[in-house]
């Protein structure tokens, strides 16, 4: 078994640096592509941090395998060995439009099984890691697991389509519940879960945006599944739930109820 803290001492380093270049594009300037539509956008900041973060796996770690949002993906089912799930820049319209509220995120697994996950916060400069048998931290501070608490309890972090449209009556899910947030970066929005500001988070959402989440979610005894219950996969999109025990219970209920 690879040691965790030992690549600890390697990934949590070149956070520091990818935030050095993305604070500096403000000076060099960013150019802004659209993947999709208007509303998926790319810059040369998400290309360039998922490029540095390859070439440094590619040499510290030289059999790993990689898939990352803007680049090659390999496949994870085949892949023994450390796998890596890169999100170079997670909220690239806030990025584009705010400057502030996205995220840095890697997710490593070996032989298919998590091992570490992180979030870096890039603005506010904190990065929250761990893995299993390690528990969650923020910088040096471990992290206590949030209170098991009710939908009634908490706010609910959401995907403003899904709220606009009432996917799977999820509007019903927010009126239970304390009021519905809608950050815009799946990784602030675990951020948020993970040290219990929000009692759960509701996205569509593909692998590289709840890779890292999902480890850390996990270490804290959240429950982290797609809304039908079932294990998060590796390569489609997936409506993603991240909760309470107790709220994951709620919503699901609400939102697979025959209607
Ligand atoms: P991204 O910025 O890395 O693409 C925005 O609601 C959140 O959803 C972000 O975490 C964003 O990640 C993610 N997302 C996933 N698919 C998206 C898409 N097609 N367009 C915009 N955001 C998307
Ligand atoms: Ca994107
Ligand atoms: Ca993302
Ligand atoms: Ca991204």
């Amino acid at each position: 078994m690879t040691d965790q803290l030992e690549l600890h001492e390697k990934i949590s380093s070149w956070f520091h640096s990818a935030r050095d270049q993305i604070l500096n594009s403000k000076q060099t300037g960013l150019n802004v592509d659209y993947k999709t539509s208007r509303l998926d956008l790319v810059t040369n900041m998400d290309r360039g941090i998922e490029k540095f973060y390859r070439e440094k796996i590619r040499e510290n770690f030289p059999d790993s395998n990689i898939m990352g949002e803007e680049g090659q993906k390999d496949e994870f089912r085949s892949s023994q060995g450390l796998f890596w799930v890169i999100d170079p820049i997670d909220g690239t319209m806030n990025f584009v439009k705010q400057g502030t509220h996205f995220a840095s995120m890697i997710a490593v697994y070996q032989d298919q099984k998590p091992l570490l996950g992180y979030i870096y916060d890039v603005i506010n400069d904190h990065l929250y890691w761990g893995g299993p048998g390690l528990g969650v931290y923020r910088d040096d501070q471990k992290l206590t697991a949030p209170m098991d608490l009710a939908l009634a309890d908490g706010l609910l972090g959401v995907n403003g389509a899904m709220l606009m449209h009432n996917y799977r009556n999820v509007q019903t899910a927010v009126k239970q519940s304390a009021g519905a947030r809608i950050y815009g970066s799946a990784g602030i929005e675990f951020i948020h879960v993970l040290q219990g500001q929000c009692v759960g988070y509701l996205s569509h959402l593909r692998p590289w945006d709840y890779a890292a989440g999902a480890i850390l979610a996990e270490s804290l005894n959240l429950i982290v599944k797609t809304i039908d219950g079932q294990p998060l996969g590796m390569v489609e999109s997936e409506d993603v739930l991240v909760a309470t025990p107790q709220a994951y219970r709620q919503i699901t209920g609400i939102m697979t109820a025959e209607s």
